[in-house]
């Protein structure tokens, strides 16, 4: 009690997200919207008073981003000068739908990692990661959002339609809706946005907007902070593009919701919570092609992280038949020459490439078409496994020599010309002896 106590005095200068206050007739909620399905939006979590039900003290949203780890926003979970709140006055609810059926699960938040660069004043930066005492059970109406990354940012582009969730309320004094609201708003350019008579220049590149500008009614309001706005992700799941953070009013005409970009933040996610991990693929040529029998052949390998977060890299590389191994030179790492040839690169930052260049001689029989396959592979203790496996393949044609033209070839033939000669003058000889 003596928390929700501490929480209730500091939350006196949290103005955005009144606390419940019981007896007070439920409002409109998210604005524009409707009832979301149970489980429909799995990595929703609410963020309650510790000591209080769901119904009684949700006062924020969240979303799960690993089962250990949710997403909020920074004024969700600091006082009104920007400091922290001890992670004991609040706890996170997930699998969660309806706030009075308190289904789901409770857990404890063990660290709460504000922006370093968050701005209470501005809500610049406005993230929180709070780290849960005990992964959450996933399954069923609990699960993951994937946070938007820069490379995917174009799904959350101006006039995408965002979808944003909720228990907030309309007005002040309101009471929490019961069910989780969902609601539609088009993405609004950060020029439109900033415009004179708009939000007059307070989003800055860290923010997004959306709302309708002409005619509002779309849109998040007081306590329905910390949630998420989602943007689909073009394969029939979702990203988490924004965090519900601040507006003029709710559903005005020119004033869009404010959003935090989330991203913006994956060096601060990947820091944290560690989730982006590597993305490896690998390109590689053969040189030259054609190759000629008992010849050098050079593969050159290049290997890329176009992930959020480094990763270590292990390449390998099975020699075809006939292709023996004279080197094996990485640009990072070293690597084991052989039949099997294995590069340990050691990290590789994100965006990095690295160049692998495998000097190889052909054995003088080796003809036809040479196929290699190289394979790359992050460490395992990666994050995400999935996207770090990759194989390039590369075919060269050897050059079967025509007898005859090479020195060794002329030789055998003169050999062979000059055993037949010494034959056939032994069988005269040996006629001429009998005759
Ligand atoms: C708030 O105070 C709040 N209309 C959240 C969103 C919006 C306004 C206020 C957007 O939590």
């Amino acid at each position: 009690m003596a928390a929700v106590i501490a929480v209730i005095a500091v939350r006196v200068a949290w103005a955005d997200d009144p606390l419940p206050v019981p007896g007070v007739a439920p409002q409109p909620q998210i604005v524009g919207g409707q009832a979301a399905a149970p489980a429909e939006w799995p990595w929703q979590v609410a963020i309650v008073v510790s000591g209080s039900t769901p119904a009684e003290g949700q006062f924020c949203g969240g979303s799960l981003i690993t089962a250990d780890w949710v997403v909020t926003a920074a004024h969700c979970v600091t006082a009104g000068n920007g400091a922290p709140l001890p992670t004991s006055v609040y706890y996170v609810q997930a699998g969660i739908t309806t706030l009075s059926a308190n289904t789901g699960a409770a857990s404890n938040v063990v660290s709460a990692v504000v922006h370093p660069d968050f701005d209470s004043v501005t809500l610049d930066n406005d993230i929180a990661l709070l780290r849960l005492s005990a992964p959450a059970a996933l399954g069923g109406s609990v699960g993951l959002i994937v946070p938007l990354t820069p490379a995917f940012s174009t799904l959350a582009a101006p006039g995408a339609t965002a979808t944003v969730l909720g228990w907030g309320l309309l007005s002040e004094g309101g009471s929490l809706s019961d069910v989780l609201q969902e609601v539609e708003a088009p993405v609004v350019s950060n020029i439109a946005c900033n415009a004179a008579g708009v939000l007059n220049g307070a989003v800055t590149s860290n923010m997004l907007c959306a709302g309708v500008l002409d005619s509002g009614g779309l849109d998040a309001c007081q306590g329905d902070s910390g949630g998420p706005l989602v943007v689909p992700d073009g394969q029939g799941g979702w990203r988490l593009a924004g965090i519900v953070s601040w507006g003029i009013g709710c559903a005005l005409p020119q004033r869009p919701g404010v959003y935090t970009r989330v991203s913006q933040y994956t060096g601060f996610i990947t820091a944290h919570a560690g989730i982006f991990g590597g993305d490896l693929s690998v390109t590689k040529t053969a040189t030259p092609d054609p190759v000629p029998a008992g010849g050098s052949l050079t593969y050159t390998l290049t290997v890329t992280n176009s992930g959020a977060s480094s990763t270590s890299v292990v390449l390998t590389d099975v020699m075809p038949q006939g292709v023996v191994v004279a080197s094996a030179i990485a640009t990072q790492g070293s690597c084991n020459p052989g039949a099997t040839t294995v590069c340990n690169l050691g990290t590789l930052s994100a965006n990095a490439s690295t160049t692998v260049t495998i000097e190889t001689t052909l054995a003088t029989t080796t003809a036809g078409v040479i196929s290699n396959q190289a394979t790359v592979a992050a460490s395992s203790t990666d994050p995400v496994s999935s996207n770090n496996a990759a194989t390039a393949t590369t075919t060269v044609q050897s050059a079967k020599q025509v007898p005859g033209l090479t020195f060794w070839g002329l030789l055998a033939l003169a050999s062979l010309l000059v055993a037949c000669l010494a034959r056939r003058s032994i069988t005269r000889r040996t006629e001429m002896t009998t005759q």
